[in-house]
């Protein structure tokens, strides 16, 4: 089985991809996969998780730390890297099934030539360490120069972020310690280092950064290796990051690299044992699914117990590194069934952050919990109401994602909902969940608006996933997802009764009796598009039937510039039946027991090809759906582009003029749930009952997997000839 993402030659157009393809991570941290002499030009960075800044009245977006890892080669004066040298041979690769990112480069100068390779890895086993082998031999023998240190010039979309910076010597250790501008975080960044020869070792302070040079005379054909131990803290994670940091890295390389590797490669096996998702008969999608959920696995925060994962992961600053309602409706799943404590972290978050969702809420005259459309680290909203800049004008447009996108507090509950049910423990409810879905809920009675004539409560001028169509009225997604809000508050007070202190003193905490009645009222009350009786198809939001009935083909050729943004006020969708991304179809995945089968096939059939997947949330919706409907070929092509997003790097750069690239976890999260719930067709019933139905495609011959259901792991295998769900039992 292939295990390892390669890519050869030197392709300088694919810098900023491959930065992002060949990431490592640990949750805490995200390198970009890029080469060793770079900097910031050639967008290395090493963005820390969940500590945000804000540049003058730019977008806040997360910290890049200083970068440990730089290291630059030189020979009788002259520089030997990618960007100077004549590239002979150059290799990277990342092998996924230990996280380690692996180069090889034969570069010649006008003297020599060099061989380098290099291995690197964010430890598994200490999420604040970076650690890296580079070795090189020249051909020739000659007076060499090795520049390694700390450059802490790093990379920045809304920077620069650090209004200060201090340079340390501590015994073997350099450390850089930046403060930022806006609230003062302190970032260090230790590095200790080892070499397998005795050199001259200078120290020098120069480009905002700290650097050893390393002089010596390299024998012809020696092979010289230098290990690197790199610590990043925060203040955000202790008092005193610097003595930390410092006295860490040097204990790192004490320990020495090969020990940790070790160490990182056994969690990763363990991390793999539960994840892995086999595929038999087909390899390109093996590979593909892997790799979507290496990158799950290399972002999963485990360094606190609450913390969730960005749109674009670890792998920039795209999005403000904010949360969107992609972690509980895309990535949850993987992480629940795969490893339940990184699930309950994701929702910790939420909880965490539920004052920042009130706070929302009341700015717009509402009360309960509006949670952020693109949430920072106290839930504050990074959306911006420009968020979207013009092509033509490069002014701002006015955008409603912020305030109109209110289906994010349903998300939300929804994520909290499925945490109580898969692992059946009720302390996700008792330590705030309960809480924040009670808010949400209340947040939605609020926000409801009585139509007198139709005797019915609706949700309007609202945006729902299609976010090309603004501002309209009762989107179906919308309306059913705030009814299941409702339905799951009123489940959590049943079940609260069970704890009646509990539930006494979270009523009278949050006032709720007053709610009540108002709360049992929407849902009864609150109306739900439903499936035509003709047709069987359910109209995306009032009036979309009315609009223009056109091809996303016809859609595009209107577009007088590739980049313009499709929605907004005057984008080609807006007054067309093209839409972004999956809508509908993503309702009926989710509440698939409540709809017939021919209302299903109906709708995907009808949303199907007017869909743009403008985003990358759309194609494994549209991947489960047809797998639900019973047509895995339809499933397949959606399947391979979900899962193969972050490989290919086929996705849309652009929103207007806003860089939007970066990794795709929630496609990384939609492509398992493809596999999995789609054509694995496992369901898991709120008794923890566990069914498969599977629709494997044509090729595959086997596919296996493992999940948690309430605590207990399960193998589950399937084939053409059967299933098979099975216990694992641990020795
Ligand atoms: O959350 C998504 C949204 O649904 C579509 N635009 C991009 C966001 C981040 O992935």
């Amino acid at each position: 089985m292939k295990w390892i993402v390669g890519e050869k030659n030197l392709q300088q157009e694919k810098i900023v991809d491959f930065g992002n393809k060949f990431l490592v991570g640990n949750g805490y941290l995200g390198y970009r996969g890029t080469m060793e002499e770079y900097g910031k030009k050639e967008f290395t960075a090493c963005i820390l998780s969940g500590i945000y800044d804000q540049q003058g009245t730019a977008w806040r977006e997360p910290i890049n730390a200083p970068n440990g890892m730089y290291t630059k080669l030189l020979a009788d004066g002259e520089p030997y890297d990618l960007l100077s040298c004549d590239v002979k041979d150059h290799n990277q690769q990342l092998d996924m099934r230990f996280a380690i990112h692996l180069r090889e480069s034969v570069l010649s100068g006008k003297n020599n030539e060099v061989k380098v390779k290099s291995e690197r890895f964010a430890s598994a086993a200490d999420y604040h360490l970076l650690t890296m082998n580079y070795s090189f031999s020249f051909t020739h023998s000659a007076e060499v120069q090795l520049i390694t240190g700390i450059d802490g010039d790093v990379w920045d979309i809304n920077g620069p972020h650090f209004a200060d910076y201090a340079y340390h010597k501590e015994g073997a250790a350099l450390a850089v310690e930046v403060i930022t501008g806006e609230l003062h975080h302190h970032v260090v960044t230790a590095e200790t280092a080892v070499m397998n020869v005795e050199g001259r070792q200078e120290i020098i302070e120069k480009d905002k950064g700290i650097f050893r040079k390393i002089s010596f005379s390299a024998k012809a054909g020696k092979t010289y290796t230098i290990s690197k131990a790199v610590v990043v803290y925060t203040s955000e994670d202790v008092a005193d990051p610097l003595t930390l940091a410092l006295e860490e890295s040097c204990s790192a390389i004490e320990r020495g690299y090969d020990t940790l590797k070790k160490e990182h490669e056994k969690i990763w096996a363990d991390y793999w044992e539960a994840a892995d998702v086999i595929i038999e008969g087909d390899e390109e999608a093996q590979f593909a699914l892997r790799y979507s959920i290496y990158q799950l696995l290399s972002i999963a925060p485990r360094h606190t117990q609450a913390a969730s994962i960005p749109a674009r992961g670890l792998s920039g600053q795209t999005y403000k590194g904010a949360v969107f309602w992609d972690t509980e409706m895309f990535m949850l799943p993987f992480f629940l069934y795969t490893d339940p404590e990184v699930g309950k972290n994701l929702m910790n978050y939420r909880i965490k952050t539920l004052n920042g969702a009130r706070k929302k809420a009341a700015e717009y005259g509402f009360r309960g919990a509006f949670y952020a459309w693109e949430s920072q680290e106290n839930g504050q909203d990074a959306c911006s109401d420009y968020n979207v800049t013009d092509v033509f004008t490069n002014r701002p447009m006015r955008t409603y994602f912020r305030d109109k996108q209110v289906h994010i507090s349903a998300d939300v509950a929804y994520g909290i909902w499925q945490v109580y049910l898969l692992t059946g423990d009720r302390s996700i409810l008792l330590d705030g969940g309960a809480e924040v879905i009670l808010e949400c809920a209340r947040f939605y009675c609020s926000f409801s608006y009585y139509k007198e004539e139709k005797e019915r409560f609706e949700l309007i001028d609202v945006i729902g996933p299609d976010e090309y169509h603004e501002r309209v009225y009762n989107n179906a997604y919308t309306n059913k997802m705030a009814v299941y809000t409702i339905k799951i508050a009123l489940e959590t007070l049943e079940l609260l009764k069970e704890e009646p202190n509990f539930y006494e003193a979270l009523i009278d905490k949050l006032n709720y009796q007053e709610d009540l009645e108002g709360i049992i009222r929407l849902k009864r009350m609150l109306y739900v598009p439903e499936p035509d009786r003709k047709t069987g198809l359910i109209e995306q939001f009032d009036g979309y039937f009315n609009l223009e009935d056109t091809t996303v083909e016809e859609v595009r050729s209107r577009l007088i510039n590739p980049k313009e943004y499709w929605g907004g006020a005057y984008g080609v969708a807006s007054d067309t039946q093209i839409i972004k991304q999956a809508d509908v179809v993503l309702l009926l995945n989710l509440f698939k027991e409540e709809y017939s089968q021919k209302d299903k096939e109906a709708n995907w059939t009808y949303y199907e090809p007017r869909t743009e997947h403008g985003s990358s949330l759309s194609a494994c919706i549209y991947a489960m759906q047809a797998c639900d409907i019973g047509d895995p070929e339809w499933a397949y092509p959606y399947f391979m582009k979900t899962a193969s997003v972050d490989l290919t790097g086929e996705s849309k750069q652009f929103a207007g003029t806003i860089y939007i690239g970066g990794t795709h976890p929630a496609a990384n999260g939609g492509a398992w749930m493809t596999a999995v719930l789609g054509f694995g067709g496992l369901k898991v019933n709120e008794a923890g009952i566990i069914t498969v139905d599977p629709v494997l495609p044509e090729k595959w011959q086997k596919l296996s997997f493992k999940i948690f259901v309430k605590g207990q792991q399960y193998k589950v295998e399937i084939s053409k000839q059967g299933s098979e769900i099975m216990k694992v039992v641990k020795s």
